[in-house]
């Protein structure tokens, strides 16, 4: 680690050192729970263009280390602009979510564009990473992330989020040739987006596989670990001491031995597991990230202040960065936010 990296407790923490007090940073913590987000994604006209304007998209990024000093800052981006630089048509239905083009058939699998024209729409997000490098300061981690191919799949196949997953399952079971097919393209096309993340400034990547834990048994070693295991080494070897958080939410015991399965520095752990099992079967492997209940943010008070010291405690013998089991809520109060890191760094 360099001098001027010693200054990032998340660095350090992601290369096993047991800091006295955790660093901390939040998913989503950009978002609609904030006024001055929802005020930039006004100006911008909508998420997408939000995430496509470099200036504005690096604002957003900015707000919350602004407001509260997260030790990471995340790229302000989604996990489903990788789809539609592959070729895929998205858009956001208003108080709905994400919506996209499907694709389930070998002809649609084999129109998607080469791994090689994904820039031609991804720049701008690269050029959001290069402002935040230039302004972010400089005890601040700057995180890049995608999603895990199995999550991003689920949604180009359905051609929206599911609860279950359940058209993405169907096609395993009913064309496991084409599904692969396509796992195999998003893992190839992840690698060079994140890739190109890392040489605009990104220091640390994260895999978000939201949607792991309705994985069970071989397919979770087929479609979650290998995957993961294989962006991991390829980016390894083309970025030399890179540091890699992946996040296999809800893998339940799956968790266990993910990081040495897949080579992850880091493996986040939902709220669904507590913090001690965690502790016990996930963070004797190194460096983890987690948990609190997100829904803390939107009640607070005494039982906010306790939660967050007990996730500290559980976690207080290993390596650990603090953040939620899963992504802020738009009806989160931003005080809330405030009351978590204070708790954590007061203790
Ligand atoms: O402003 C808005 O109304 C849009 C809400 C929003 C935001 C703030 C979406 C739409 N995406 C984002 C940003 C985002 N998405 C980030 C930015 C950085 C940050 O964390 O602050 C990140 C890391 C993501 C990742 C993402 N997008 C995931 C993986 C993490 C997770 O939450 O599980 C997933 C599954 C998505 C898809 C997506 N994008 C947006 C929505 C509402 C969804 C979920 C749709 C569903 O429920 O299935």
């Amino acid at each position: 680690m360099t001098e001027q990296n010693r200054d990032k407790t998340i660095l350090r923490a992601l290369a096993g050192e047991v800091l006295p007090t955790p660093p901390v940073w939040m998913m989503r913590q950009a978002g609609r729970y904030l006024p001055e987000y929802r005020a930039t994604r006004a100006q911008a006209g909508d998420f997408l263009s939000l995430c496509y304007n470099p200036e504005l998209a690096a604002e957003v990024t900015l707000q919350p280390i602004r407001r509260y000093g997260f030790d990471a800052a995340i790229l302000f981006a989604d996990i489903l602009l990788l789809p539609q630089a592959l070729g895929v048509d998205l858009w956001f239905e208003t108080g709905e979510g994400p919506r996209m083009t499907t694709v389930t058939t070998p002809a649609e699998l084999a129109a998607l564009k080469p791994r090689a024209a994904i820039h031609d729409t991804l720049n701008p997000i690269y050029e959001t990473v290069r402002i935040l490098k230039r302004e972010l300061p400089s005890e601040t981690t700057l995180i890049g992330f995608a999603g895990a191919p199995w999550t991003v799949a689920t949604y180009m196949i359905a051609g929206r989020g599911t609860k279950d997953q359940g058209p993405a399952h169907a096609l395993k079971a009913a064309d496991r040739a084409t599904f692969a097919g396509l796992i195999d393209v998003l893992t190839e096309a992840t690698i060079d987006y994140l890739s190109a993340q890392v040489e605009a400034g990104a220091e640390v990547v994260k895999l978000f596989d939201s949607w792991a834990g309705s994985l069970k048994g071989a397919d979770f070693e087929d479609f979650a670990v290998a995957p993961a295991a294989r962006i991991i080494s390829e980016l390894k070897a083309r970025h030399p001491g890179l540091p890699i958080i992946a996040f296999p939410r809800e893998a339940g015991e799956g968790y266990i031995g993910f990081a040495k399965k897949t080579g992850a520095d880091c493996v986040a752990i939902d709220n669904s597991v507590s913090a001690d099992w965690a502790a016990a079967n996930v963070q004797v492997d190194g460096c983890v990230q987690g948990n609190l209940d997100p829904r803390h943010m939107v009640t607070g008070g005494e039982a906010l202040v306790q939660a967050t010291r007990e996730v500290v405690k559980a976690f207080s013998k290993g390596p650990h960065i603090f953040n939620l089991g899963h992504g802020i809520t738009p009806d989160a109060d931003p005080e809330n936010v405030a009351l978590m890191i204070e708790t954590i760094r007061k203790g």
